[in-house]
């Protein structure tokens, strides 16, 4: 039995402790912290968890074998760090952390224990759309991939959203997926940016260069173009299109009926990431739990993809003061710990 303590019960954190209570197995969620401390205490009282006064208390509490990170990306590092020097398991949100020199702290701190510690939550992974398009890159019967269309389109309604997070909080999902989906590794980046949307400076939402589009150059040669548009009133709704030489493979839409009604034919799209994802979630956080009971080595996205991203992303923050012009995204040698 893996407990677990769960770091930001913001409206993510409070859908992973709803995972971790009703779907998991193994587990239990035993404690919950936020700087908000009433946040805090409510989620608690919700799950039957403990309410901490801090993170480092629920961090540094012995009772404690896995933290579940989830705050905003900006401090994630920390929490990671000081669970790392904890000896503890952790499972951090994306992005690992919104700048790469934090994230090259957090590989080199996990490298110096006997094993990947770390799992990022990149859950597009372990989406069965993306792992079916997978196998059949995978299995060469379309040839190989030549251009990549993507969408990431959201209805992000309120609060602040800066153009940076754009790169941070909504690409980076594609810029962890997409080299692991094509089995390639980038090359450059660039930046385009269409004319602003009127729902980016509606009453109440702060979103600044929205949309935007990335444009990501292979080693290979492939062209990935992704649509990130933010203040999309019509639903969450994930595309992802790969071009191969004999033919395409295309991400499939969340199933629900077609409704005939009134002169159209409809069907209906989700509006919300926590319900596009649902069985994502359980799948990702499952893995981890069983990983931990058996105190193994990370095996999905780990630190070094966390890291890997966080210098894509880094070079694509940079782009966006250059819009139209590709710039080169360097990488280092993944270390032998890192090798799957
Ligand atoms: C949010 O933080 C997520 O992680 C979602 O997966 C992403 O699609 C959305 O744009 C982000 O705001």
């Amino acid at each position: 039995m893996v407990n677990i303590g769960l770091i930001g019960t913001g409206y993510m954190g409070r859908d992973h402790c709803n995972t971790i209570v009703n779907k998991l197995t193994d587990c239990r969620l035993y404690g919950v912290a936020d700087s908000n401390i009433d946040s805090a205490k409510e989620t608690a009282e919700k799950y039957g968890a403990r309410c901490f006064e801090s993170a480092k208390d629920l961090i540094s509490c012995d009772e404690i074998d896995a933290v579940v990170v989830v705050t905003p990306g900006w401090i994630h590092a920390e929490n990671v760090l000081s669970a790392l020097e904890n000896n503890k398991y952790v499972f951090c949100e994306k992005p690992l952390s919104d700048s790469a020199e934090d994230c090259r702290r957090i590989v080199e701190t996990e490298m110096k224990k006997s094993k990947r510690m770390v799992q990022v939550g990149f859950m597009r992974r372990y989406d069965k759309g993306y792992t079916q398009m997978k196998e059949v890159i995978d299995s060469k019967k379309l040839g190989e991939p030549l251009i990549v269309h993507c969408a990431h389109r959201a209805p992000q309604m309120y609060g602040v959203w800066t153009s940076k997070m754009h790169v941070t909080d909504c690409f980076i999902h594609e810029i962890d997926l997409l080299h692991w989906l094509i089995n390639d590794e980038y090359e450059s980046v660039m930046i385009l940016k269409p004319r602003k949307s009127k729902h980016s400076k509606e009453e109440g939402s702060q979103i600044e260069e929205d949309p935007q589009v990335l444009v990501i150059k292979t080693k290979k040669g492939v062209i990935a173009e992704i649509e990130g548009f933010v203040s999309c009133r019509f639903g969450y709704d994930i595309q992802c299109e790969v071009v191969c030489d004999e033919g395409i493979v295309k991400l499939p839409d969340p199933s629900y009926p077609q409704i005939r009604v009134g002169g159209k034919s409809e069907t209906q799209l989700e509006m919300d990431w926590t319900k596009r994802f649902i069985d994502s979630y359980p799948t990702e956080l499952q893995e981890f739990v069983d990983i931990v009971n058996e105190k193994g080595n990370i095996a999905g996205p780990n630190a070094w993809d966390g890291y890997m991203a966080a210098v894509t992303a880094d070079k694509c923050i940079e782009a966006q003061r250059t819009p139209g012009k590709f710039l080169n995204v360097e990488f280092q040698e993944t270390p032998g710990f890192y090798k799957r």
